[in-house]
C-alpha cells in the first residue's frame, strides 16, 4: 500500500494544516509539568479578591443593581477594577488599569514562548506596534458558599476582550467549553462560530478581526468529572478551574494607584487594603498616596 506523501497537497501535515482555523490556536499540552507545577504552588501564595460590580462613583445604571462578580479573581501588571469599568479604548483608557504585582518567573518563561508564537501568527493591523503580554486575568472558577448552600457560578457570559492584539490563555484544572458567538445584532448572539474544550494544561491564542471584533466569546460550562481541587484555599469559594488570560495594555495607560483621580482611589482603596494585606507590592503602592489635605 503506498503510503500518502509527508510533504505536499493530501498530505497529513497539509491537511492538519489545513484543519487550523486562521487566528485561533489551540496546543492541548502546552505546559510542561514542572511548570505547571510552580504555577499551582505560586497560585496558593495569592490572595484573590471578590469585587462588586459599582462603586460610589460608577454606580449601577438605572434598573440594575449592585452585585458581586461571579468568581474571584486576581490581576498582574495591571489590575482592572471591574467598578473602574475594565479597559476600553479607544474612550475608556484613562482609570482604568491600575500598577499591580509583575509576573512570577515561571510565567515569564510561558510568555516568551507564547509571544513568539504570536509573532508568527499575527502581523499588520493584528499586530499592534508595541504589544508585548503585560497584563494576566486569573480567573478563579468553581461554587460559591451562599447561605450555606454552594452554588456553581463556573461560566462567563458573552463578552470581548478590548485590549489590542492577539490574547492567550493558560487553563488548569477542569477542562472548560468556550464558545465564540457571532454579534450581528444586540440580544442575537447565540450563532456558535467556534467551540474549544480548554483542557488541564493547555493554551489558546486568539487574535484578527474574526476572534476579537466580529466575536463574543464566554465559557459556556466547566466540568466536574476529573474531581480536581485548585489551590488557593479559599473560605466561601471552592475552585475547579483556574484560566489565566494575558493580555497587552499599553503602558501608558497604566496608573500607579497614587496616581488615580480622587474618585478612583476612592472607590478602590478599600480593594487595595485587602490587597495590602497578602501582598508587599500592594502595601507600597498604598503608602504612596499623599494624605488627603483636610479642611480648614
Ligand atoms: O476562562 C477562560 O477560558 C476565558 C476567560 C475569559 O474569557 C476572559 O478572561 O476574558
Amino acid at each position: 500500500m503506498a503510503l500518502p506523501p509527508r510533504r505536499g497537497p493530501g498530505s497529513p501535515l497539509a491537511r492538519k494544516a489545513a484543519q487550523r482555523t486562521p487566528g485561533h490556536h489551540y496546543n492541548a499540552s502546552f505546559l510542561a509539568s514542572a511548570d505547571r507545577a510552580e504555577i499551582l504552588a505560586w497560585l496558593g501564595t495569592l490572595h484573590p479578591l471578590w469585587e462588586e460590580r459599582y462603586s460610589k462613583h460608577f454606580p449601577p445604571p438605572e434598573g440594575q443593581q449592585q452585585r458581586r462578580l461571579l468568581r474571584p479573581v486576581y490581576w498582574l501588571g495591571n489590575w482592572q477594577f471591574a467598578c473602574l469599568d475594565y479597559y476600553r479604548p479607544p474612550k475608556g483608557v484613562k482609570d482604568r488599569c491600575v500598577k499591580a504585582e509583575p509576573f512570577p518567573a515561571v510565567l515569564e518563561r510561558q510568555i516568551v514562548k507564547v509571544e513568539a508564537l504570536a509573532r508568527r501568527m499575527f502581523r499588520g493591523p493584528d499586530m499592534p506596534q508595541g504589544w508585548h503580554l503585560n497584563t494576566c486575568l486569573v480567573n478563579f472558577y468553581g461554587s460559591r458558599l451562599e447561605d450555606g448552600r454552594w452554588v456553581d457560578t463556573a461560566r462567563v457570559g458573552e463578552h470581548k476582550d478590548f485590549e489590542p492584539g492577539p490574547v492567550a490563555s493558560l487553563s488548569l484544572g477542569e477542562r472548560a467549553l468556550i464558545q465564540f458567538v457571532t454579534s450581528t445584532r444586540p440580544g442575537e448572539r447565540d450563532a456558535v462560530v467556534l467551540e474549544q474544550w480548554l483542557d488541564d494544561g493547555s493554551l489558546q491564542l486568539f487574535g484578527g478581526a474574526q476572534w476579537k471584533d466580529q466575536t463574543f466569546h464566554r465559557v459556556q460550562r466547566v466540568d466536574t468529572r476529573a474531581g480536581h481541587v485548585m489551590p488557593p484555599e479559599l473560605p466561601d469559594f471552592r475552585t475547579r478551574r483556574i484560566n489565566l488570560t494575558f493580555r497587552y495594555v499599553p503602558d501608558a495607560h497604566v496608573t500607579p494607584f497614587a496616581a488615580l483621580s480622587a474618585e478612583a482611589r476612592e472607590d478602590v482603596r478599600p480593594y487595595m487594603a485587602t490587597l495590602a494585606k497578602g501582598s508587599r507590592f500592594f502595601r507600597e503602592e498604598l503608602a504612596r498616596e499623599q494624605p488627603p489635605v483636610k479642611a480648614e
